[in-house]
Protein backbone atom coordinates (compact mmCIF):
# COMPACT_ATOMS: atom_id res chain seq x y z
CA UNK A 1 0.00 0.00 0.00
CA UNK A 2 1.37 3.58 -0.97
CA UNK A 3 -0.08 6.17 1.21
CA UNK A 4 -0.18 9.74 -0.10
CA UNK A 5 -0.35 13.07 2.11
CA UNK A 6 -2.03 15.53 0.16
CA UNK A 7 -3.07 18.92 0.33
CA UNK A 8 -4.55 20.95 -2.71
CA UNK A 9 -2.90 21.50 -6.22
CA UNK A 10 0.28 20.10 -6.21
CA UNK A 11 -1.04 17.13 -4.73
CA UNK A 12 -4.18 16.68 -7.50
CA UNK A 13 -1.41 16.96 -10.28
CA UNK A 14 0.85 14.53 -8.43
CA UNK A 15 -2.03 11.68 -7.88
CA UNK A 16 -3.32 12.50 -11.55
CA UNK A 17 -0.37 10.50 -12.91
CA UNK A 18 0.48 8.92 -9.32
CA UNK A 19 -2.72 6.65 -10.47
CA UNK A 20 -1.42 5.04 -13.42
CA UNK A 21 1.99 3.89 -11.29
CA UNK A 22 0.51 2.74 -8.28
CA UNK A 23 -2.58 -0.58 -8.50
CA UNK A 24 -5.41 1.18 -7.90
CA UNK A 25 -5.88 -1.02 -4.47
CA UNK A 26 -2.36 -0.19 -3.52
CA UNK A 27 -3.14 3.45 -3.36
CA UNK A 28 -4.81 5.76 -0.74
CA UNK A 29 -4.31 9.58 -0.08
CA UNK A 30 -5.05 11.29 3.05
CA UNK A 31 -5.97 14.89 2.00
CA UNK A 32 -6.41 17.75 4.18
CA UNK A 33 -9.90 19.66 5.44
CA UNK A 34 -7.75 22.68 7.21
CA UNK A 35 -9.46 24.72 3.94
CA UNK A 36 -12.90 23.38 4.54
CA UNK A 37 -15.30 26.17 4.79
CA UNK A 38 -19.37 26.57 5.30
CA UNK A 39 -20.58 29.45 2.43
CA UNK A 40 -24.27 29.74 2.08
CA UNK A 41 -25.06 27.26 4.36
CA UNK A 42 -23.29 24.48 2.09
CA UNK A 43 -20.12 22.38 3.27
CA UNK A 44 -17.50 22.58 1.09
CA UNK A 45 -14.66 21.04 1.02
CA UNK A 46 -11.61 22.17 -1.45
CA UNK A 47 -8.92 19.84 -1.05
CA UNK A 48 -10.82 17.34 -1.45
CA UNK A 49 -12.60 18.42 -4.25
CA UNK A 50 -9.66 19.71 -6.42
CA UNK A 51 -8.25 15.72 -5.74
CA UNK A 52 -11.13 14.12 -7.00
CA UNK A 53 -11.99 16.99 -9.88
CA UNK A 54 -7.90 16.47 -10.92
CA UNK A 55 -7.91 13.16 -10.84
CA UNK A 56 -10.94 12.47 -12.56
CA UNK A 57 -9.83 14.87 -15.31
CA UNK A 58 -13.10 16.91 -14.53
CA UNK A 59 -10.96 20.11 -12.86
CA UNK A 60 -10.86 23.45 -14.98
CA UNK A 61 -7.55 23.56 -16.33
CA UNK A 62 -6.58 27.66 -15.93
CA UNK A 63 -8.21 27.92 -12.36
CA UNK A 64 -6.96 24.59 -11.06
CA UNK A 65 -9.55 23.95 -8.61
CA UNK A 66 -13.55 23.75 -9.67
CA UNK A 67 -14.96 21.62 -12.73
CA UNK A 68 -14.52 22.39 -16.03
CA UNK A 69 -17.21 24.37 -18.58
CA UNK A 70 -17.96 26.17 -15.25
CA UNK A 71 -20.62 29.35 -15.40
CA UNK A 72 -21.42 31.12 -12.11
CA UNK A 73 -24.85 31.88 -13.11
CA UNK A 74 -26.05 31.61 -9.96
CA UNK A 75 -23.14 33.47 -8.12
CA UNK A 76 -23.63 36.66 -10.80
CA UNK A 77 -27.49 36.63 -9.20
CA UNK A 78 -26.36 37.46 -5.95
CA UNK A 79 -25.36 40.81 -7.03
CA UNK A 80 -29.56 41.82 -6.90
CA UNK A 81 -29.37 41.36 -3.41
CA UNK A 82 -26.06 43.51 -2.76
CA UNK A 83 -28.04 47.02 -2.34
CA UNK A 84 -30.65 45.76 0.46
CA UNK A 85 -28.16 43.43 2.29
CA UNK A 86 -27.99 44.45 6.17
CA UNK A 87 -24.11 45.56 6.52
CA UNK A 88 -23.29 42.48 8.89
CA UNK A 89 -25.04 39.86 6.45
CA UNK A 90 -23.00 37.21 4.97
CA UNK A 91 -26.30 36.52 3.12
CA UNK A 92 -25.45 36.66 -0.87
CA UNK A 93 -21.74 37.10 -0.40
CA UNK A 94 -20.28 36.17 -3.65
CA UNK A 95 -16.40 36.62 -3.11
CA UNK A 96 -15.81 32.54 -3.30
CA UNK A 97 -16.78 31.40 -6.50
CA UNK A 98 -19.07 28.68 -6.66
CA UNK A 99 -19.49 27.66 -9.68
CA UNK A 100 -22.72 26.09 -10.98
CA UNK A 101 -21.66 22.49 -11.73
CA UNK A 102 -19.53 22.69 -8.15
CA UNK A 103 -22.77 23.38 -6.42
CA UNK A 104 -23.81 19.52 -7.00
CA UNK A 105 -21.49 18.03 -4.94
CA UNK A 106 -21.72 20.65 -2.26
CA UNK A 107 -25.86 20.40 -1.90
CA UNK A 108 -24.96 16.66 -2.14
CA UNK A 109 -22.07 17.04 1.13
CA UNK A 110 -23.86 19.35 2.73
CA UNK A 111 -27.29 16.76 2.62
CA UNK A 112 -25.47 14.00 3.16
CA UNK A 113 -23.35 15.26 6.54
CA UNK A 114 -26.56 16.89 7.34
CA UNK A 115 -28.22 12.62 7.40
CA UNK A 116 -25.41 12.02 9.77
CA UNK A 117 -23.26 10.45 7.32
CA UNK A 118 -19.30 11.28 8.25
CA UNK A 119 -17.13 13.38 5.94
CA UNK A 120 -15.14 10.01 4.90
CA UNK A 121 -18.33 8.18 4.19
CA UNK A 122 -19.71 11.52 1.62
CA UNK A 123 -15.79 11.68 0.12
CA UNK A 124 -16.42 7.90 -1.00
CA UNK A 125 -19.78 8.59 -2.10
CA UNK A 126 -18.05 11.88 -4.11
CA UNK A 127 -15.24 9.91 -5.61
CA UNK A 128 -16.93 6.96 -6.52
CA UNK A 129 -19.52 9.08 -8.34
CA UNK A 130 -16.55 10.97 -10.41
CA UNK A 131 -14.96 6.81 -10.81
CA UNK A 132 -11.90 7.57 -9.03
CA UNK A 133 -10.71 3.66 -8.37
CA UNK A 134 -8.75 4.66 -5.22
CA UNK A 135 -9.46 5.82 -1.79
CA UNK A 136 -9.10 9.30 -1.15
CA UNK A 137 -9.65 9.83 2.96
CA UNK A 138 -10.34 13.25 4.71
CA UNK A 139 -7.71 13.84 7.12
CA UNK A 140 -10.44 13.41 9.88
CA UNK A 141 -13.75 13.67 10.18
CA UNK A 142 -13.86 16.23 13.01
CA UNK A 143 -14.35 20.44 11.70
CA UNK A 144 -10.53 21.45 11.49
CA UNK A 145 -10.38 25.56 10.75
CA UNK A 146 -7.31 26.81 9.48
CA UNK A 147 -6.98 30.29 11.01
CA UNK A 148 -4.56 32.85 9.81
CA UNK A 149 -3.15 36.03 11.98
CA UNK A 150 -2.11 38.70 9.60
CA UNK A 151 0.99 41.19 10.39
CA UNK A 152 -1.42 43.44 11.89
CA UNK A 153 -2.98 40.81 14.87
CA UNK A 154 -5.98 40.24 12.94
CA UNK A 155 -7.19 36.85 12.30
CA UNK A 156 -9.43 35.41 9.54
CA UNK A 157 -9.98 32.12 8.02
CA UNK A 158 -8.18 30.55 5.41
CA UNK A 159 -10.34 31.26 2.70
CA UNK A 160 -10.76 35.45 3.30
CA UNK A 161 -7.14 35.06 3.17
CA UNK A 162 -6.61 32.79 0.19
CA UNK A 163 -9.30 33.90 -1.64
CA UNK A 164 -10.92 37.16 -0.25
CA UNK A 165 -7.56 39.33 0.05
CA UNK A 166 -6.15 37.08 -2.50
CA UNK A 167 -3.12 35.92 -0.31
CA UNK A 168 -1.96 39.36 -0.86
CA UNK A 169 -1.29 40.21 3.05
CA UNK A 170 1.50 39.06 4.78
CA UNK A 171 0.76 36.67 8.00
CA UNK A 172 2.15 36.60 11.42
CA UNK A 173 0.91 32.77 12.41
CA UNK A 174 -1.47 30.25 12.05
CA UNK A 175 -3.92 28.03 13.91
CA UNK A 176 -5.68 25.12 13.12
CA UNK A 177 -8.64 25.77 15.33
CA UNK A 178 -10.32 22.69 16.62
CA UNK A 179 -7.54 20.45 15.99
CA UNK A 180 -6.69 19.28 19.17
CA UNK A 181 -10.23 17.80 19.69
CA UNK A 182 -9.77 16.16 16.06
CA UNK A 183 -9.13 12.60 15.75
CA UNK A 184 -6.97 11.66 12.78
CA UNK A 185 -8.19 9.12 10.24
CA UNK A 186 -5.41 6.96 8.29
CA UNK A 187 -2.65 6.82 10.79
CA UNK A 188 -3.59 2.49 10.24
CA UNK A 189 -2.94 3.50 6.92
CA UNK A 190 0.57 5.34 7.34
CA UNK A 191 1.94 3.03 9.91
CA UNK A 192 1.23 -0.19 7.40
CA UNK A 193 2.09 1.57 4.04
CA UNK A 194 5.07 0.37 2.22
CA UNK A 195 6.23 3.63 1.11
CA UNK A 196 3.85 7.34 2.39
CA UNK A 197 4.82 10.32 -0.46
CA UNK A 198 4.26 13.56 1.16
CA UNK A 199 3.09 15.40 -1.96
CA UNK A 200 4.19 18.64 -3.27
CA UNK A 201 1.83 20.91 -1.12
CA UNK A 202 2.30 24.12 1.05
CA UNK A 203 3.67 22.94 4.17
CA UNK A 204 2.63 25.54 6.22
CA UNK A 205 -1.51 25.26 5.55
CA UNK A 206 -1.94 21.94 3.68
CA UNK A 207 0.14 19.60 5.17
CA UNK A 208 0.60 21.55 8.55
CA UNK A 209 -2.75 20.99 9.30
CA UNK A 210 -2.15 17.17 9.41
CA UNK A 211 0.87 17.65 10.89
CA UNK A 212 -1.09 19.13 13.67
CA UNK A 213 -3.26 16.24 14.55
CA UNK A 214 -2.68 13.93 17.56
CA UNK A 215 -0.16 11.11 16.86
CA UNK A 216 0.10 11.92 13.08
CA UNK A 217 3.42 13.70 13.29
CA UNK A 218 4.88 10.62 15.39
CA UNK A 219 3.07 7.78 13.05
CA UNK A 220 5.29 9.14 10.28
CA UNK A 221 8.31 9.62 12.82
CA UNK A 222 7.85 6.08 12.91
CA UNK A 223 8.19 5.19 9.84
CA UNK A 224 10.55 8.29 8.69
CA UNK A 225 12.68 5.61 6.42
CA UNK A 226 9.59 4.68 4.38
CA UNK A 227 8.64 8.79 4.19
CA UNK A 228 9.63 10.79 0.77
CA UNK A 229 8.59 14.17 0.28
CA UNK A 230 8.48 16.34 -2.84
CA UNK A 231 9.50 19.62 -2.18
CA UNK A 232 6.47 22.09 -3.30
CA UNK A 233 9.19 24.90 -3.52
CA UNK A 234 11.54 25.03 -6.60
CA UNK A 235 14.25 27.57 -7.60
CA UNK A 236 13.01 29.51 -4.08
CA UNK A 237 9.40 29.96 -5.46
CA UNK A 238 6.27 28.17 -5.36
CA UNK A 239 4.68 26.80 -8.77
CA UNK A 240 1.30 28.23 -7.42
CA UNK A 241 0.05 30.01 -4.37
CA UNK A 242 1.54 31.79 -1.48
CA UNK A 243 3.58 28.42 0.06
CA UNK A 244 7.27 30.58 -0.50
CA UNK A 245 5.56 33.66 1.35
CA UNK A 246 3.53 31.99 4.15
CA UNK A 247 7.08 29.99 4.44
CA UNK A 248 9.28 33.15 5.29
CA UNK A 249 6.48 35.02 6.31
CA UNK A 250 6.53 32.35 9.77
CA UNK A 251 10.07 32.52 9.94
CA UNK A 252 11.48 29.65 7.44
CA UNK A 253 13.61 29.86 4.77
CA UNK A 254 11.58 29.47 1.42
CA UNK A 255 13.66 26.79 -0.48
CA UNK A 256 14.42 23.34 -0.58
CA UNK A 257 16.82 23.52 2.07
CA UNK A 258 13.69 25.23 4.33
CA UNK A 259 11.47 22.43 3.30
CA UNK A 260 14.33 19.72 4.49
CA UNK A 261 13.94 21.65 8.11
CA UNK A 262 10.23 21.05 8.11
CA UNK A 263 10.16 17.55 7.25
CA UNK A 264 13.81 16.14 8.54
CA UNK A 265 11.79 14.93 11.81
CA UNK A 266 8.83 12.64 9.59
CA UNK A 267 11.00 11.99 6.26
CA UNK A 268 14.08 10.28 5.18
CA UNK A 269 14.11 11.57 2.15
CA UNK A 270 13.78 14.81 0.04
CA UNK A 271 13.00 14.84 -3.57
CA UNK A 272 13.70 18.52 -5.21
CA UNK A 273 13.67 19.81 -8.84
CA UNK A 274 16.48 19.77 -11.07
CA UNK A 275 16.43 23.41 -10.86
CA UNK A 276 17.97 23.27 -7.40
CA UNK A 277 20.55 20.36 -7.54
CA UNK A 278 23.35 22.22 -6.78
CA UNK A 279 21.03 22.22 -3.45
CA UNK A 280 21.32 18.96 -2.63
CA UNK A 281 24.59 18.67 -0.50
CA UNK A 282 22.61 21.47 1.89
CA UNK A 283 19.83 19.93 2.16
CA UNK A 284 21.64 16.39 3.25
CA UNK A 285 23.53 18.74 6.00
CA UNK A 286 19.48 19.00 7.40
CA UNK A 287 19.79 15.01 7.69
CA UNK A 288 17.73 14.04 4.63
CA UNK A 289 18.56 11.86 1.45
CA UNK A 290 17.81 14.08 -1.37
CA UNK A 291 17.55 13.62 -5.24
CA UNK A 292 17.38 15.65 -8.15
CA UNK A 293 14.59 14.91 -10.48
CA UNK A 294 11.57 17.31 -12.77
CA UNK A 295 8.98 17.64 -10.15
CA UNK A 296 6.92 20.35 -12.79
CA UNK A 297 3.95 18.47 -13.12
CA UNK A 298 3.04 19.86 -16.65
CA UNK A 299 1.72 16.27 -17.39
CA UNK A 300 0.16 13.43 -15.93
CA UNK A 301 3.30 11.41 -17.24
CA UNK A 302 5.68 13.37 -15.10
CA UNK A 303 3.71 12.70 -12.18
CA UNK A 304 4.11 9.00 -13.34
CA UNK A 305 7.27 9.17 -13.66
CA UNK A 306 7.77 11.23 -10.28
CA UNK A 307 5.81 8.78 -7.92
CA UNK A 308 8.56 5.72 -9.92
CA UNK A 309 11.53 8.45 -8.32
CA UNK A 310 9.75 8.60 -4.99
CA UNK A 311 9.28 4.81 -4.90
CA UNK A 312 12.65 3.65 -6.06
CA UNK A 313 14.45 6.44 -3.83
CA UNK A 314 13.06 3.95 -0.55
CA UNK A 315 13.42 0.80 -2.64
CA UNK A 316 10.10 0.02 -3.11
CA UNK A 317 8.65 -1.36 -6.24
CA UNK A 318 4.85 -0.22 -7.96
N1 LIG B 1 -9.87 29.79 -5.14
C1 LIG B 1 -9.82 31.07 -5.59
O1 LIG B 1 -8.71 31.60 -5.75
N2 LIG B 1 -10.97 31.79 -5.86
C2 LIG B 1 -12.20 31.26 -5.70
O2 LIG B 1 -13.21 31.95 -5.94
C3 LIG B 1 -12.29 29.89 -5.26
C4 LIG B 1 -13.52 29.26 -5.10
C5 LIG B 1 -13.54 27.89 -4.76
C6 LIG B 1 -14.74 27.19 -4.68
C7 LIG B 1 -14.76 25.84 -4.35
C8 LIG B 1 -13.56 25.18 -4.09
O3 LIG B 1 -13.57 23.86 -3.79
C9 LIG B 1 -12.33 25.85 -4.16
C10 LIG B 1 -12.32 27.21 -4.48
N3 LIG B 1 -11.10 27.90 -4.58
C11 LIG B 1 -11.07 29.20 -4.99
C12 LIG B 1 -9.83 27.24 -4.21
C13 LIG B 1 -9.75 27.22 -2.70
O4 LIG B 1 -9.55 28.51 -2.18
C14 LIG B 1 -8.62 26.29 -2.17
O5 LIG B 1 -8.73 26.24 -0.82
C15 LIG B 1 -7.23 26.75 -2.61
O6 LIG B 1 -7.06 26.25 -3.89
C16 LIG B 1 -6.13 26.24 -1.69
O7 LIG B 1 -6.16 24.86 -1.64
Amino acid sequence: MICVISGGVGAARFLRGAQHAIAHNKLVTIVNTGDDTVMHGLSISPDLDTVTYTVSESIDPERGWGLANETFVTMENLARFTDVRPAHSLAGESWFGLGNRDLATHFYRTTRLAEGATLAEVTAEITQAFGIGFRVVPMTNDRVSTMVTLVDGSEISFQEYFVKLRHSVAIRSVRFAGVAEASALGLNDMSSADAIIIAPSNPIVSIGPMRALKNFDATLTARRDTVVAISPIVAGAALKGPADRMMSEMGHEPSVVGVARLYAPIASTLVIDTADEHLISAVEREGMRCIATNTVMKTAEISAALTQTCLSAIGVAT
